[in-house]
Formats: structure tokens, C-alpha cells, sequence
């Protein structure tokens, strides 16, 4: 179904059909938007921002570019086309119909899922706030809020399935979405990551990256849902969290970029010296990435999870890409499970989020491969690396304990001391905030990271992308 834009909210899923829900969207809908007003970016309320919006949910629909002020940026709700006679594909219900309805049996734990899926989607935007005023050009500033709106409609999908799906106690988890906030001391957010404030750019672009990559992860193992609108909705997700990552990644590889050429031109490695010249020294990067990354670990559960084998043998969530895999019920194979007890045969259903980690980790790996080769090809013997998943874990078998980066379990007293050389230290989370000057002149980007490769939809880089008011 095409998406009208005539309607209060975009909608391929007939929402005129449907009175009772409309009105329900619709009083959900000015409560969203004074969310934004007070936890979304701050003080561009006005700004005219080049964005990009989805007009149709077939591969190439989605993009249709225009300035907008963020608060008219046409949210709403779009499902993926659905698949004529759908089946589950894995557990004890492999080729049952899939559900069009919740299974009054299962309605806890969907309801459970979709709450902690949309939970991160505010969450995020919530600790981005801030950095509109850093942002190193106006490309990124851009890019930054492309993030914020569609995390802004991922939140819109989740809600959608609330209201549409669970009734009463569907309307009150969408009230809560918008009054829990990422850090709040009485009402955080439901998962640990998005908690942690993301005050630098450095930070951001760690985030889309790592975290916005479980995002892609999560979200393929519940596109696999027997609940069909969850599957769908995510099946439309995953387009845009492909540009959150892209941000990560070149973002990333910008930041070595120019530290590379400021080693190169001073011919030197030192740190100090690099932070004099104004460029963030490449292991101060690998302890953001160290930090990052082992939180965003942390977002795919413990290692051996009765939750994980119910959601796996019950139909509710999947594996990414689950038809992949040979064999989908899983019922009598183990996977071998590293725990500080040794390793463990753990039944594979109970292993899922260790399964889906693994797949992750190596997803993971090919960005940092690529930051490496470019300080490779500088010449120079520096290595970024990921640290190894025992690492600084907060959740599952590994957490609290106190593991170095190559995995190896050390004293607590050694980790306390070796703190500050694995993690971003205060002085290193004072120097990288020292670098966040914001630079508003069209083409001008700040010295601590290389400017973009290229503009956004074959504009030129130097383009305007962000009018302030
Ligand atoms: N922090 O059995 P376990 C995204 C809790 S990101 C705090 O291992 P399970 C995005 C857990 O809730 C993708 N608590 O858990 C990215 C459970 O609590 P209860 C978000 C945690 O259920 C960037 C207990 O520990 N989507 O979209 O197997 C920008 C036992 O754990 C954490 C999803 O997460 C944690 N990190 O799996 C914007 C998908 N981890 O029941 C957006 C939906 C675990 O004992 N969520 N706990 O009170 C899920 O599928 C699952 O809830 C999890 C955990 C994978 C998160």
C-alpha cells in the first residue's frame, strides 16, 4: 500500500480504516511531539535541515529529500509489504502460519520485547541531544539529525504495534516510552547502553557504529518473528539503520584520517603531541572503541539465557538471517560457552544470544579492519583492535569480572590500575571534549576530523545542509 502523505500520520497500514486506533495514534501523537520539543535536539526547533524521508517501502521509495524542520518531519507508520501465506521459520512452531493477531499466550513476552525495542529508539535521541551544538560541520550536523528523525519513526513503529496489538496495557507502555529517559536516576532507560551520555562526537560515531550495529542485529532476529506486523515492521527498519552505521563507520575512519596526517606531517606517534596539534591520538580512539563496543556487548544479554531458548523454541524471535542456518529447531545440539568457569556445552536454544554475539562480533570486526589498514598504509604499527567480549562486561558470565582487553583475567587491583590505559579516562573524556567546537560555515570542517568523502545525495560537500534559524 502507498504511503499518503495527506494524513496526519503517514501510514501504509490503513490506519483511516481503522477509527478507534486513529484516535488513539492521534492523541499519542502531540504527547510525541512535545517529547521532542524537550528531549530531542536541542535548540534547532527551527533549523532547516536537508532530510531525508521515506515515501514508500519498497527498496528504492524511501528517500525523498527536501529541507524540513524537524518538528514537520512526516513520521509515521510503515510496515514492510507483507509475504503472501508467511511461516515461521525455526522452534517447535517452524511452518506454523505466522500470527497476524498476538497468541494470548506469548502477548507477555511480545509485549515485553517490543517495549525494550522501542525503549531504545527515544533513548538514543535522548543522549544525542547535546551534540547539535559540537557538530564538527555541517555535513554532520545533518547527519546527526537524519539519525535522530528516524530513530524518532522507529519509535513511531513500536508504538504502532502497542496500540494496535496489546489494548490497554499497549497504550500505557507507549505513555511510558516517553517518560523514562536515558540516565534519569528514577526512570532510566530499560537497557544499560543507553544510559551512558553521548557528550562528543567521538562518542556518536563509537555509538552508530557499535550500537546502532546490535540495533541491525536485533532487529533481523525479530524480523524473523511468528508475530508477522513485528517482523514487518523491522523488515522496514533495517534500511535506515544501514545509513546509522555508514555514519559509524566514516566517521570513524575520518577521525584516523586526519590524525594520520597530523602524525604523518610531525612525524610523530606521541600523544601529547598529537593532542597539542588538536587531533585525538589513536589509543585514546581504541579506548573509546574498548568502551563502546564492550557496552554494546552487553545489549545482546547474558550467554546462557532461559529467555533466549523460550523466545528461539516458541516462535518469537529468531536468529539474524535464520535462513541461513541448516538446521532451525535446535533442539539437541550444544554450542561450546566460554565462562570464568571454563567452558560450558550449553543446549543451543539457551545460546542464542551468544549465537547472535558471535555473528555480531565478526560484523564488528570489518570496520576496525578497515580503520587499521589506513594507519597501516600511513606507515605507521598501530593496531586498533576489538577487545576480546570477557572484556568489561556489565551482563552474562563475564560481568564485573576484571578481564584485560586480550581476555585474560587479572587481579582487581591490576584492573584498577590499568584502568585509565583500557578505558576513556577523565582526563581523556576532558581532551576530547576540549576538540567539540561546533563549525557552521558551509564546507568548513573542524580540525580534528578529515572532511567527508563526498555530499549527501550527490550535493557537494560544501553544501548548506543545515539552515540555522
Ligand atoms: N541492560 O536472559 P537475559 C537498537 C536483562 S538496539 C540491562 O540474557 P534476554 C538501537 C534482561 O532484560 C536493539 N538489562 O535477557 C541502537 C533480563 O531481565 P529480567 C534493541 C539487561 O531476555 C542504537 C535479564 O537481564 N533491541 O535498536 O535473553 C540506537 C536476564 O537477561 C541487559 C532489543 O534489545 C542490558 N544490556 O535478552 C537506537 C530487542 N541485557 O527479565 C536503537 C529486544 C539483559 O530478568 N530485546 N538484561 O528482568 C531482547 O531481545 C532482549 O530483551 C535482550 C536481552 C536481547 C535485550
Amino acid at each position: 500500500m502507498a504511503i499518503d502523505y495527506q494524513e496526519r500520520i503517514p501510514n501504509n497500514v490503513d490506519l483511516a480504516g481503522n477509527a478507534t486506533l486513529q484516535r488513539a495514534l492521534e492523541h499519542w501523537q502531540p504527547r510525541f511531539l512535545d517529547w521532542w520539543r524537550e528531549m530531542g535536539p536541542r535548540d534547532f526547533l527551527d533549523a532547516s535541515v536537508y532530510l531525508r524521508t521515506a515515501t514508500s517501502v519498497d527498496a528504492k521509495g524511501w528517500a525523498s529529500w527536501g529541507a524540513v524542520k524537524m518538528p514537520d518531519y512526516r513520521w509515521g507508520i510503515f510496515l514492510a509489504e507483507p509475504e503472501a501465506d508467511r511461516k515461521i521459520g525455526f522452534g517447535d512452531v517452524m511452518g506454523e502460519p505466522a500470527w497476524q493477531q498476538v497468541p494470548g499466550e506469548h502477548r507477555t513476552t511480545l509485549r515485553r520485547l517490543i517495549v525494550t525495542q522501542g525503549d531504545t529508539e527515544p533513548a538514543s535521541v535522548e543522549q544525542q541531544r547535546l551534540l547539535g551544538h559540537s557538530a564538527p560541520s555541517l555535513y554532520d550536523l545533518r547527519s546527526l539529525f537524519q539519525v535522530n528523525v528516524e530513530e524518532g519513526r522507529h519509535l513511531w513503529a513500536m508504538v504502532y504495534l502497542l496500540h494496535a496489538y496489546f489494548g490497554r496495557d499497549g497504550r500505557e507502555e507507549a505513555e511510558e516510552l516517553l517518560a523514562r529517559h536515558s540516565g534519569d536516576a528514577d526512570r532510566p532507560r530499560i537497557l544499560s547502553t543507553f544510559n551512558e551520555p553521548i557528550e562528543d562526537w567521538l562518542s556518536f560515531f563509537m555509538f552508530t557504529y557499535f550500537t546502532d550495529r546490535d540495533g541491525k542485529f536485533q532487529l533481523m532476529s525479530l524480523a524473523e518473528s511468528g508475530f508477522d506486523p513485528l517482523a514487518r515492521t523491522c523488515r522496514f527498519m533495517l534500511m535506515e539503520e544501514a545509513h546509522h552505521m555508514m555514519v559509524g563507520v566514516n566517521g570513524v575512519a575520518r577521525v584516523v584520517a586526519r590524525t594520520l596526517e597530523v602524525m604523518t606531517e610531525l612525524k610523530t606517534e606521541e600523544p601529547d603531541k598529537l593532542r597539542e596539534a588538536g587531533v585525538v591520538d589513536l589509543p585514546t580512539l581504541q579506548r573509546y572503541l574498548n568502551f563502546w563496543f564492550s557496552s554494546s556487548l552487553d545489549l545482546f544479554g547474558a550467554e546462557v539465557s532461559t529467555n533466549a531458548a523460550a523466545y528461539f523454541a516458541t516462535g518469537i524471535k529468531g536468529r539474524p538471517d535464520e535462513g541461513r542456518f541448516e538446521e532451525h529447531v535446535c533442539r539437541d545440539s550444544a554450542l561450546a560457552v566460554e565462562t570464568p568457569d571454563g567452558v560450558q556445552d550449553v543446549s543451543l536454544r539457551n545460546a542464542m544470544n551468544e549465537v547472535t554475539r558471535q555473528a555480531y562480533i565478526k560484523d564488528c570486526d570489518n570496520g576496525v579492519q578497515r580503520w587499521s589498514r589506513m594507519i597501516e598504509q600511513a606507515g605507521f604499527a598501530f593496531h586498533l583492535r576489538l577487545p576480546s567480549p570477557r572484556f568489561h562486561r556489565t551482563i552474562g558470565a563475564w560481568a564485573g569480572r576484571p578481564v584485560d582487553p586480550a581476555g585474560n583475567l587479572v587481579s582487581e587491583s591490576q584492573w584498577q590500575a590499568r584502568r585509565d590505559d583500557w578505558l576513556p579516562s577523565a582526563a581523556d573524556k576532558a581532551f576530547v571534549m576540549s576538540l567539540m567546537r561546533p563549525v557552521t560555515e558551509p564546507g568548513k570542517v573542524a580540525g580534528w576530523i578529515a572532511p567527508p568523502e563526498r555530499g549527501v545525495n550527490r550535493l557537494p560537500a560544501e553544501y548548506e545542509y543545515v539552515r540555522l534559524a
